[in-house]
This record gives C-alpha cells, structure tokens and sequence, in this order.
C-alpha cells in the first residue's frame, strides 16, 4: 500500500466524516437508510468537490482511521460511518448486556448540567461511552483538561435501559440519569 501525506490525510479524513455522518448534501450524495453510499459514487463527488480521491487512497484512509471510524459493506461496494451520525441512520445495532461500568470523558464547566440531567446524547444518536481509561481521557481532553466520569452500566441494564456497541468499539446508550454517574470528587 502507498503510503500518504498525514496532513492530507487527517484533512480528508475529517472531510468524510462531515459527509458520512453530518452532512451528505454538502456533496450531492445521500446516504441509504443504514448509512451507506457506494464507494464509486462517493469518490466521484469527493472529487467534484474539489478534494483528490482515490480507490487507493480511500481504502487507507479506512485502513488507518485510529478510531476505525468508516466501514466498507462486506462485498466493499459501498461505505459508511461505523458511529457518531447526526443524520438519521439506523446502523442496526443490537442491543448487548455491557461491562459492569463504562466511561465517558468530559470537562469541569458541564459537570454542574450533567449532575442535574444526567449524560445526554446533545447533537449525537447516543451518548458515547468508553471501556479503556485512554479512550476517555482523548475524548474529554478535546475540550480542555478531561473529567472522567464512571456510569454504573450494569446497573443501568439491570434496570432496563439498553447499550450497543459499535463496530469500533464504542459503547452507546440514549441517556445516563445521574443516579448512575460516579462524579470525581470536587478539588480541594
Ligand atoms: C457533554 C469523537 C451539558 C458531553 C470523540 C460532551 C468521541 C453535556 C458533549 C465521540 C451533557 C457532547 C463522542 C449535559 C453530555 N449537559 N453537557 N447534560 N451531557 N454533555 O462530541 O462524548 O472524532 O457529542 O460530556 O472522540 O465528547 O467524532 O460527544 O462533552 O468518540 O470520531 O456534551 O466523538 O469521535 O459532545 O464525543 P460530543 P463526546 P470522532
């Protein structure tokens, strides 16, 4: 496999998410009801927007998504986005039992509403949720120094609420009410 300038990379690859998850008509395409498009028609309009894509090129930027973020159907005609649609998509996730407690990475100025509401889904289709310490951590640390949060998962299905986990691994659930959020205690 070629190898590709990272910048360019990053670049095209945060281009694809904003196509594949948020907005489709930005480049003429429209997204099935399960969130695919075809590979070939996507290239062509990546490319009449005036970014330079390739079969080659898309299939590493698949490759070597960090958070394997875009899947390609299994007879790799058509792609979509493994999570983190704002657009209505159904991924057909089934509902799994989760490990007994998730994370979820967030900042200090919202712990004072997720306290009072509990973790909801804002923008997303659910809220995000981790197994791993790390994963968590990058993803609170996107908006200053991270909190980390812990949700009693298992406690929640045991009462009734439902999780899926995506194709990379992420964990997703509608809503966590505060009663199942272990907040850190506040600094001195
Ligand atoms: C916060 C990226 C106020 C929540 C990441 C978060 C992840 C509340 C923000 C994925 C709240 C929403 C998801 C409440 C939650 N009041 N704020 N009641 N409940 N929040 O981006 O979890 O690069 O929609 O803590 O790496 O940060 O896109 O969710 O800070 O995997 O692949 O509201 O997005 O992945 O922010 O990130 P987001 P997230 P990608």
């Amino acid at each position: 496999m070629k190898s590709y300038d990272s910048k360019k990379s990053t670049h095209l690859s945060k281009f694809l998410s904003l196509v594949l998850r948020h907005q489709p008509e930005r480049i003429h395409i429209q997204l099935d009801p399960q969130g695919w498009v075809s590979v070939d028609h996507l290239i062509t309009q990546v490319n009449k927007s005036g970014h330079n894509l390739d079969l080659e090129w898309l299939q590493f930027l698949v490759a070597s998504s960090d958070k394997q973020r875009f899947a390609f159907s299994p007879d790799g005609t058509r792609i979509r986005a493994n999570q983190g649609h704002s657009t209505q998509v159904d991924l057909g996730l089934q509902a799994i039992a989760p490990p007994e407690f998730l994370l979820h990475g967030t900042v200090q100025r919202f712990l004072p509403l997720i306290q009072a509401d509990g973790l909801l889904k804002m923008s997303r289709h659910h809220v995000h949720l981790s197994k791993d310490l790390a994963t968590a951590e990058q993803v609170g640390g996107r908006r200053g120094e991270a909190v980390i949060l812990k949700v009693k998962a298992g406690e929640m299905h045991a009462a009734g609420f439902s999780f899926f986990c995506s194709e990379n691994g992420v964990w997703l659930t509608d809503h966590v009410p505060p009663a199942f959020i272990v907040f850190p205690d506040p600094k001195p």
